[in-house]
């Protein structure tokens, strides 16, 4: 199928709309951050850059560390940010800019987000670093896509039951990370979590400044939810549309968090550019030596 200039958008030099990217533009590795400035705390780290391009919130730089070759592109905040970030990603492999149709031979992108977060459980400091093996999605970007996704429908109910969810907000969906590239980050600075994303950051989080949110208790209701041995660690607003779209789209990823607040203990890290410098590093040095 031949995609049409107003679906497949290109700028007039050939690169994707919102990325303003080429498909030569991006390496294979790709690290995700939500800040704009963090893609060159990132991308100083690298023994060399080849690429630096952006526009609005989407900025990249692509070059080499230790021979591997990887692109950091800032997303922004939230999943409609995600939603663009993954598609024009996808593009650039996946789809012939010249003939506008998809490519025979897909290639696989390996995606880690590098992010920040809050934890609702008291026992997680801040500073400490999660990697979510579920994410949970509040946000209801992946009921915009044809899915066959039910490996988890059980638990989405059970958390509907137990959290008396509204049936006037999206119904929670879940995603598993990918595993095989999980494997890479083992260590045991490392807990495994289950994060919940959602659309907003005030409300949609359970935060009332001058207006109220409409899920009252909402932190403690979503920490108290059990299923089987699992509990909810964390919130954020990315990494459920990370994991959808990516398993949709036939990507690898995963997402990594450095824990800044503690919305149970009311805490908020003392040392936050320190502590998330301190988790580039680290994923850095594990993403290089593959
Ligand atoms: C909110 O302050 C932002 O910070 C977190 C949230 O997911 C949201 O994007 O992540 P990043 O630091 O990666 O942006």
């Amino acid at each position: 199928m031949h995609l049409s200039p107003s679906e497949l958008i290109l700028n007039a030099d050939g690169s994707i709309y919102h990325l303003n990217l080429l498909p030569q533009d991006i390496a294979h590795t790709i690290i995700t951050v939500g800040d704009p400035d963090r893609v060159s705390e990132v991308s100083d780290h690298f023994d060399s850059i080849e690429i630096k391009k952006g526009k609005r919130e989407f900025i990249t730089h692509t070059g080499h560390l230790n021979g591997k070759r990887i692109s950091v592109v800032s997303t922004g905040i939230g999943t409609d940010n995600i939603d663009i970030v993954l598609n024009e990603l996808d593009a650039l492999v996946n789809i012939d800019f010249d003939t506008r149709k998809v490519r025979k031979n897909r290639i696989r992108l390996k995606i880690t987000r590098i992010g920040t977060s809050g934890a609702i459980q008291k026992d997680i400091p801040v500073n400490s670093w999660i990697l979510t093996e579920l994410a949970i999605g509040f946000d209801g970007l992946l009921h915009f896509y044809k899915n066959d996704f039910n490996e988890f429908t059980d638990m989405e109910d059970e958390f509907v039951r137990q959290t008396h969810w509204s049936p006037n907000k999206s119904r929670p969906y879940i995603v598993r990370y990918d595993e095989e590239l999980a494997d890479i980050f083992g260590s045991n600075r490392i807990r495994l979590g289950v994060t919940t994303t959602n659309t907003g950051f005030y409300g949609p989080q359970g935060r009332n400044l001058r207006i109220s949110s409409s899920f009252e208790h909402f932190t403690e209701s979503i920490a108290d939810f059990r299923y089987q041995d699992r509990q909810i660690t964390n919130l954020e607003m990315e990494t459920s549309g990370i994991y959808a779209l990516s398993k949709l789209l036939g990507h690898q990823a995963i997402s990594l968090n450095c824990i800044l607040a503690n919305r149970a203990t009311g805490e908020f890290s003392k040392n936050p550019k320190e502590s998330v410098q301190e988790l580039i590093k680290f994923a850095l040095n594990k993403i290089s030596s593959q």
